[in-house]
């Protein structure tokens, strides 16, 4: 049954917060002013935690329309501050988004190689909570390196580097951090449309130009199936084009991890694996596909398969890494170290480390990434609340790789701990992890399944969007 709203009036400021909850309750679909009168009201303390509580339960439960996602997502963005660059920028200006994956160090070669290939990067990232890494994390296992920096402490590094890694400034989208913390304690943090809408309107608020997303399904993602990652995907999408930004997604498996690194410092030595040319190909095969699509959304390739040889030539050129030692030392890391900084420094080692023995021969058919991952935060390499403090030098090294042989009692895994060592039940639980069978050795399929896009023609807008079949 349709609910109206009492009390409606021009002024927004004179809405009952407790009618719009109703609303939402009851299945109906708010107005803009409503959406605006949500927004604000949590800004500017007249809806309570209670009630800003009841209606975020009510979108979970009820959902949301395209275009009252679109609404959220511009109300969000007007809660603060929009950043702004020279006119000059205004084709090149990138940035990508992940879901979130184990061993996910995609951001760190990705940043420098789209500068190198003469984009604009202002990449603001994330920490680790729960059994997912965050990108800052790891950037901090460097001595000396700021994930702090004001808007214009950006704009000149990126007018010096071409790109920067930062954390989010609390005057960028304030009203989505309210919202976060409050879906974090009720439940509602799975919400397609809050989802969506927080994502978002953090891409609009950087004011960028092109934007890739990373939606990963399977047993270490947040969307376990490809269904649930491509409908995420599509509203990612549909908003991003709606507010002006040029948006394609990919949907990657995430069931293995992501290279064979897991934990912050491991993952930067790997990370300078790829910027060297080298490392693992599922890594490899990551970057150069996201930054293949920005370059092609904003112009600086013919197709997404040309703009994947550009990152490829500047990975294995040495021009990305050129650009991650420059960014490293322009955010805060000692010439002397940024300079230098290779796969094969050593970087905050950890005092321990066990390795694991296969328990059989035969071919390694997964490796879960789930139950590494939580062992590894046990440990201390991540965090389950958001002050937790983290070891930088935990982490695991998979010594064997997905579709190959190995022989009972060959070492597979070895982990890095600082104090408290593997319990028993631990040890068991990374052992059930490797999954080894008698089929005969195969490569592993590329992760990268499907790939959601809108044309990027002005003239195209708004018309349906396009998605491209399974890619091999
Ligand atoms: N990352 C965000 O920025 N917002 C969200 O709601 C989630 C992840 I889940």
């Amino acid at each position: 049954m349709a609910f109206q709203v009492a009390g409606r009036c021009e002024d927004v400021l004179q809405y009952r917060f407790s009618d719009i909850i109703a609303k939402k309750r009851n299945g109906s679909v708010l107005t803009p002013e409503e959406i605006r009168y949500m927004v604000q009201a949590a800004m500017n303390g007249q809806a309570q935690e209670c009630q800003l509580g009841a209606l975020l339960m009510a979108i979970r439960i009820r959902g949301m329309d395209p275009q009252e996602t679109m609404t959220l997502t511009r109300e969000l963005v007007a809660s603060g501050r929009v950043l702004q660059w020279p006119n000059e920028w205004n084709s090149c200006l990138v940035d990508k988004h992940s879901t979130g994956g184990v061993g996910d160090k995609v951001s760190l070669p990705l940043a420098p190689a789209l500068s190198a290939c003469g984009c604009k990067v202002p990449m603001i990232s994330g920490r680790g909570l729960g059994h997912t890494g965050g990108t800052l994390d790891k950037l901090e296992s460097i001595p000396g390196f700021s994930s702090q920096q004001s808007p214009e402490q950006m704009e000149t590094i990126l007018k010096s580097v071409g790109c920067c890694i930062v954390g989010q400034s609390g005057d960028l989208v304030p009203a989505d951090k309210i919202f976060y913390e409050i879906r974090d304690v009720t439940a509602t943090v799975d919400s397609l449309p809050l989802i969506t809408a927080s994502v978002m309107s953090k891409k609009v608020a950087e004011s960028i130009s092109a934007l890739i997303l990373d939606v990963k399904f399977g047993e270490a993602a947040q969307s376990p199936t490809i269904e649930e990652a491509r409908t995420l995907a599509q509203s990612l999408v549909n908003v991003g084009f709606s507010l002006g930004i040029p948006t394609t997604a990919l949907l990657s498996k995430m069931d293995n991890p992501i290279g064979r690194c897991v934990g912050n410092a491991l993952e930067v030595i790997e990370a300078l694996e790829c910027l060297e040319g080298t490392g693992s190909s599922d890594l490899r095969e990551l970057v150069t596909h996201t930054g293949g699509h920005l370059l092609w959304l904003c112009g600086k390739a013919a197709s997404a398969t040309q703009g994947a040889k550009l990152i490829a030539n500047a990975l294995d050129d040495g021009s990305a890494l050129q650009c991650f030692r420059a960014m490293l030392e322009a955010q805060g890391v000692h010439p002397d170290i940024a300079r230098t900084l290779s796969s094969s420094s050593s970087l905050c080692k950890a005092p321990h480390q066990e390795v694991l023995k296969a328990e059989r021969s035969g071919t390694v058919e997964l490796i879960r990434a789930r139950p590494i991952a939580e062992i590894l935060n046990a440990l201390g390499a991540g965090r389950s609340r958001a002050t937790d403090t983290i070891k930088h030098s935990v982490g695991a090294e998979l010594l064997v790789a997905v579709g190959q042989h190995v022989e009972k009692g060959e070492p597979w895994i070895r982990i890095h701990y600082e104090n408290s060592p593997l319990t028993e039940k631990q040890r068991q639980s990374l052992q059930q992890s490797i999954s080894i069978t008698d089929q005969p050795p195969f490569i592993p399929t590329p992760r990268i399944r499907e790939i959601i896009s809108f044309p990027v023609k002005k003239e195209e807008l708004g018309t349906t969007m396009r998605r491209e079949g399974e890619i091999s």
